[in-house]
């Protein structure tokens, strides 16, 4: 059971829940409602919905992109100890992204705000002025406006590293631009996840028919645990529509190996989901 937004030919938006076969709404208006409650209250609502007669069939409505409203996107950075080390390598500000491992207080960075998000087979951006821009596979927790967990995306943080290699305080160029924040269509209820802590996630980047890379990383391998992150993302900072916090890459493609218009990116989390994406260096207006 996953939660999901959607919307009918009518135009009009509805949240709730993909059982795999059937669509049944919750009584939320938006998800930004629904991360307004704490989990327990999520958790009958949920249970509630799920026995409801009243169901749609998924070919009807088209799934949206999970979040709306206020709710925003943050990131983690360095919390692989292969970030680290690919950071170190591809930048000339080493001491920066060593000691940030080593620290109590960890890397985090806003992301995105809902508007701005795409989902699985949307097309993901590349920045024009990037040379050597890179996908970043990423376990995201959906964290509602209480900090508890609700549930698990999977995230790809496109990245423009060439930029944030020049200068580590270029960061916001090489993380927000438009296409660079895409998230899985639907959001896992944590409680259903089966050892959060050991979960494979792999990417390949096809490039037509061939794969050009491919790689894998175990969330057993983050460097803090998930509490320790959503601790330091509400120290100082509130988000009244909850929040997806993504929790830091393990897989990070050789330097000068970036992305080329045209590439499909596939991520899959295990229990959580894939994502899908053709890159772009032409977005169009927004
Ligand atoms: O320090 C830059 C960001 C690192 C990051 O996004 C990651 O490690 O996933
Ligand atoms: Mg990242």
């Amino acid at each position: 059971m996953e939660l999901v937004r959607w919307r009918r030919p009518d135009g009009t938006t509805k949240v709730g829940l993909h059982d795999g076969e059937h669509l049944r709404e919750l009584p939320f208006p938006t998800m930004a409602e629904v991360l307004q409650h704490r989990v327990a209250d999520i958790r009958q609502a949920i249970d509630d919905a799920a026995s409801s007669e009243h169901r749609l069939d998924p070919g009807e409505v088209e799934l949206l992109v999970p979040i709306d409203g206020r709710t925003e996107v943050w990131g983690a950075g360095v919390t692989y100890q292969h970030s680290r080390t690919a950071r170190a390598e591809e930048s000339g500000f080493e001491k920066v992204y060593l000691e940030v491992y080593d620290a109590d207080r960890p890397e985090l960075f806003f992301k995105s705000a809902a508007w701005r998000v795409l989902t699985d087979g949307d097309p993901g951006g590349l920045r024009p002025d990037c040379t050597d821009s890179v996908c970043e596979p990423e376990l995201a927790l959906v964290l509602n406006r209480h900090a508890e967990i609700v549930g698990a995306l999977v995230c790809n943080d496109l990245t423009a590293r060439s930029i944030e290699a020049v200068n580590p305080i270029y960061l916001p160029q090489a993380k927000v631009f438009p296409g660079s924040c895409l998230l899985s269509t639907s959001i896992v209820p944590w409680w259903t996840i089966r050892n959060p802590e050991d979960l494979l996630i792999t990417m390949t980047v096809y490039r037509g028919r061939e794969a050009v890379f491919s790689g894998e990383a175990t969330t057993s391998c983050m460097r803090r645990g998930y509490d320790e992150l959503v601790h330091w993302l509400f120290q100082g900072e509130q988000f009244p529509d909850g929040v997806v916090l993504s929790t830091g890459t393990g897989i990070v493609p050789p330097l000068g190996q970036g992305l080329r218009p045209g590439d499909r990116a596939t991520i899959t989390i295990d229990q959580v989901g894939a994502l899908s994406n053709v890159m772009t260096d032409d977005r169009g207006m927004l």
